[in-house]
C-alpha cells in the first residue's frame, strides 16, 4: 500500500514536472527591416502566438488556422534609410513610415511587446526562418540596447525553423519559406510581409506538427538573451540574410557550416 502511494505520487510529480518544462506558447516571428547592410533596423515586426494546444488541435483537425492566436503587427521607423532592394520588396520605405506616424524602436515599443509576451503561458519559443542568422540577433539587438527594457527579464527560448526543416526533411530542393509554402501548398502568397510571413511559417509547422515540434523542443536551448551576446562579441559587417537568386540560395539555405555565417555582427 505505502509502496503504491509513493510510487503512484513520483508519477504524478515527474508527469506534472515534465508539463511545465515543455513549450507552451509558440511565437512565429518575422521581421521586414532596412536590408542586408549592417546596421539593419527593423522596418515591420510581427508576433503570432498560437498555444500548444490549438497547435496540437489543428494539426488533428487538418486546419492550418487556429481559432486562438494573439497577434503583434507594428510597422517601426528604423532612423536609417531602406536600402532600394529591400523597400522593393517589402514596399516600406522609411518615409513612408515616417509619413504614417510611425516612431523608431523605443520604449514604449518594447513595453508592447513585454506586455504581449506576458501575455502568453510560459514556456514560450519564438520561432523564425533563418532566425539563429537574422531575425534573433536582429531582434536581440534592438531590445537590449535599450537598458531599461523589460523584456531582458523574460524568458524566451529561440528556435530556427529553416534548421528544423533541414533536418526533418533532409532531401528538399530549397528550404526557403516561400519554396517551402509553394511545394507544400502549392500556392504563394504575400511575402515580405511580416505578418503574412509568419503565418505562413505558423502554417508549415502545423502541417508537419509531430516532427517539427519534437525538433524545436530538443533544440530551443538559446534564449534571446544570447544572440545579443553574439552580436556583441563579433565585429564586421552584416553581409547577406536571403536572397532570391540561386546563388545565394545555395550559400544561404542550402550549406549554411560552409564559409562565413551569412549574417555576421
Ligand atoms: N531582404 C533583402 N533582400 C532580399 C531578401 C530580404 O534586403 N532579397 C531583407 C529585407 C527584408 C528582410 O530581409 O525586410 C526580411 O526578409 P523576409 O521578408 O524574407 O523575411
Ligand atoms: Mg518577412
Amino acid at each position: 500500500m505505502a509502496d503504491k502511494t509513493t510510487s503512484s505520487s513520483s508519477v504524478s510529480t515527474s508527469t506534472s514536472r515534465d508539463q511545465r518544462d515543455k513549450i507552451q506558447s509558440f511565437v512565429f516571428l518575422d521581421l521586414e527591416t532596412t536590408g542586408l547592410i549592417s546596421p539593419i533596423q527593423i522596418t515591420e515586426l510581427a508576433l503570432i502566438s498560437v498555444h500548444r494546444k490549438s497547435m496540437d488541435d489543428a494539426r488533428a483537425r487538418w486546419k492550418l488556422t487556429p481559432r486562438i492566436v494573439d497577434k503583434l503587427v507594428l510597422c517601426i521607423d528604423p532612423e536609417i534609410e531602406v536600402e532600394p532592394d529591400a523597400e522593393k520588396i517589402t514596399g516600406l520605405s522609411r518615409s513612408l513610415l515616417r509619413h504614417n506616424g510611425k516612431s523608431t524602436f523605443n520604449v514604449q515599443i518594447c513595453q508592447q511587446l513585454e506586455g504581449f509576451f506576458k501575455r502568453q503561458e510560459e514556456p514560450i519559443c519564438l520561432i523564425a526562418h533563418n532566425g539563429d542568422q537574422y531575425d534573433f540577433p536582429i531582434l536581440a539587438r534592438s531590445l537590449f540596447e535599450l537598458n531599461d527594457s523589460g523584456v531582458g527579464n523574460l524568458d524566451l527560448m529561440c528556435a530556427d525553423s529553416l534548421s528544423a526543416f533541414r533536418a526533418v526533411y533532409p532531401k528538399k530542393g530549397s528550404y526557403k519559406l516561400t519554396s517551402l509554402l509553394l511545394s507544400t501548398f502549392g500556392n504563394t502568397y504575400n511575402e515580405h510581409t511580416a505578418e503574412d510571413d509568419a503565418i505562413g511559417l505558423m502554417k508549415l509547422s502545423i502541417n508537419s506538427w509531430e516532427k517539427i515540434r519534437v525538433w524545436f523542443e530538443q533544440n530551443s536551448t538559446k534564449r534571446l538573451q544570447d544572440y545579443h551576446t553574439v552580436s556583441r562579441s563579433s565585429s564586421g559587417a552584416l553581409k547577406r540574410k536571403r536572397s532570391d537568386d540561386n546563388a545565394d540560395e545555395q550559400a544561404l539555405f542550402m550549406s549554411p557550416s560552409a564559409g562565413a555565417h551569412p549574417c555576421h555582427f
